[in-house]
């Protein structure tokens, strides 16, 4: 029996409650076609702040380097959100996470599941059979590029959006990679009319179209490209982006899925593979009992495919939330004020049931 470590990072808020379904459904799995898997708890964010003034301790980040896969839930805290003085803040321990594992490749699927058409505030006619695949940098751009600083007695503040070739190349293949196993196109998104990091961008994507003529390459402005993923969700499949249009393209995305709730990401580089809920904290809900835990189920989905090859495994969790939606369990986030025969449940009931 081989045996696979997974590092479980509940982080803050509501990451803890929706990560311990995800454990529990990869729980069910191990022993089973060979593998078994072991479990390690370790501290980020606000909750490592809080415990060490750290938001990625030493010993989270050696488990993680040891680590098979790692199950992440959510970062934040409101305290930070309101006070820019605070220069320790959680997110500074995901980012570092991405940065020291190489998690260059943020797989964010956008999955409409068909129950859940009725959820979105988009258009039924409009969203059915939308099937999004976005691959957003994730080690990369304003989000890492040095200076970033405060002049002038800290009135002004700078950050610096960059990007090299290599970093653009690698994140593209793996994009044209995956459109040749899907509808073989790919929409490349930047903001070549105003950035320079976005001209190269677009100038990397053009020359490597040409070793991928089998897919047909699109590039896209960030603006059209938010307006058009509301207006015609489903003339997109693969989308290409960097870090910050991607972080916020998905966000949007989101509500083609009904729900922030119910969007799992994968982030992928040469060593570890790291697996979350695209959602952050949400401490308005926290410890409420009502979050929706099928983000954080369905990344497992993702980490059984993907670090593990176990499709068919992967393929029964996707099938128990689309079976658990047909029977018309719903958490509040993703029911349907017209629909009385939804059955409203909290964060537990809903995990139970898959
Ligand atoms: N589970 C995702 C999470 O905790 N997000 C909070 C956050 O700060 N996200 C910023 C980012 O994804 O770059």
């Amino acid at each position: 029996m081989k045996e696979q470590k997974i590092v479980v990072l509940p982080g803050d808020g509501i990451g803890k409650e929706v990560t311990t379904w995800g454990k529990k459904v990869l729980e069910t799995f191990s022993g089973k076609n060979g593998i078994r898997f072991t479990f390690d708890e370790a501290l980020i964010g606000h909750t490592a702040i809080e415990a060490t003034g750290n938001p990625l301790p030493d010993e989270t980040l050696q488990k993680l380097k040891a680590s098979d896969a790692v199950l992440f839930g959510a970062v934040g805290h409101p305290k930070y959100d309101n006070d820019p003085s605070l220069k320790v803040r959680p997110e500074q321990g995901l980012l570092k996470m991405r940065k020291e594992l190489g998690l260059y490749a943020n797989l964010r699927p956008i999955r409409l599941f068909d129950e859940l058409i009725h959820a979105s505030s988009i258009k039924p006619e409009i969203l059915k059979g939308a099937d999004i695949l976005f691959f957003r940098e994730l080690t990369g751009d304003v989000y890492f590029g040095e200076p970033r600083e405060r002049r002038d007695n800290g009135n002004v503040a700078v950050d610096t959006m960059i990007y090299s070739k290599m970093e653009v190349r690698r994140i593209a293949k793996r994009a044209f990679e995956a459109a040749r196993t899907r509808s073989k196109k790919l929409t490349s998104v930047d903001k070549a009319n105003v950035l320079e990091s976005s001209r190269l961008w677009r100038e990397v994507v053009q020359e490597m179209a040409k070793d991928y003529a089998d897919v047909e390459v699109e590039h896209m402005f960030i603006d059209t490209a938010a307006m058009k993923l509301i207006k015609d969700p489903r003339s997109f499949d693969v989308v290409l982006t960097g870090n910050l249009f991607g972080d916020i393209l998905t966000d949007e995305a989101s509500q083609i899925a009904g729900s922030m709730g119910m969007l799992a990401s994968a982030s992928l580089g040469d060593q570890t593979g790291l697996y979350e809920p695209i959602h952050g904290s949400a401490y308005d809900i926290s410890g409420k009992g009502v979050a929706n835990p099928l983000a954080s189920i369905l990344s497992v989905a993702l980490m059984l495919d993907i670090s593990f090859g176990l499709k068919a495994e992967s393929a029964k969790v996707i099938q128990a939330v689309e079976q658990t939606l047909k029977e018309g369990f719903r958490t509040r986030d993703i029911a349907d004020a017209t629909t009385a025969t939804d059955k409203i449940v909290g964060t537990d009931a809903m995990g139970e049931k898959i």
